[in-house]
């Protein structure tokens, strides 16, 4: 990688700092990135078909995420940066899928921007009505605030996303987990289909 110097800059080393954080297509490192993996064990309980989860090998990794939160969580005024690697898979026939949350402060919205494979992005508001949005390379998705976000994989190689959203915002996964979304994406012979 790389990485232009102060001594590039040819600038005194007090007027220009390095970059602390990089983004890599696959990774975010630096200073202040929380890294976290989810494996199926821990995500049973998302699929329809349980027992078909339960059979499979629970250390299978679903997705990982970086987050790169240069302030505490809770900051007003802030922004936090993500990036998730979701993995292509199935449970029975529903697609692999990341949790899905509201956030905390429920009115806070959020960006997603797809890098890599392809997805659909559930949105749902407080009223559990569901749309959904296609993903692949280059794609902006706009979440705004009171809508629960889950990202779905439908193609055959991990879909890669990016993230921004406030830094006061937090997760609230409680409904989520409780009433799941109001749409699922299965895998119908070859092809997605919500229902
Ligand atoms: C945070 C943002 C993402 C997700 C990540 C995993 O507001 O929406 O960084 O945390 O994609 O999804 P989830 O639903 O397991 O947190
Ligand atoms: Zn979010």
């Amino acid at each position: 990688m790389f990485v232009q110097t102060n001594e590039h800059l040819n600038m005194k080393s007090d007027q220009v700092i390095s970059p602390r954080v990089f983004f890599s297509s696959g990774h975010l490192n630096g200073e202040d990135v929380v890294y976290e993996s989810k494996r199926l064990s821990e995500l049973a309980g998302l699929f329809a078909d349980r027992a078909a989860a339960e059979e499979m090998d629970g250390n299978l990794p679903v997705y990982e995420v970086y987050s790169w939160v240069p302030v505490p969580q809770g900051t007003e005024g802030g922004l936090f940066f993500g990036l998730t690697n979701l993995h292509p898979g199935l449970v029975g026939s529903e697609y692999f899928m990341t949790k899905g949350h509201f956030h905390a402060i429920e009115n806070r919205g959020e960006y997603y921007w797809c890098i890599q494979g392809e997805g659909i992005l559930l949105l749902m508001d407080k009223q559990r009505e569901t749309r959904a949005e296609r993903m692949f390379p280059g794609t902006l998705h706009y979440i705004p605030g009171y809508t629960a976000h889950r990202v779905v994989n439908t193609g055959s190689r991990t879909l890669r996303f990016g993230a921004c959203w406030p830094s006061d915002a937090g997760y609230n996964y409680d409904p989520i987990a409780a009433d799941g979304f109001s749409v699922r994406v299965r895998k119908v012979g070859k092809v997605p289909v919500l229902g």
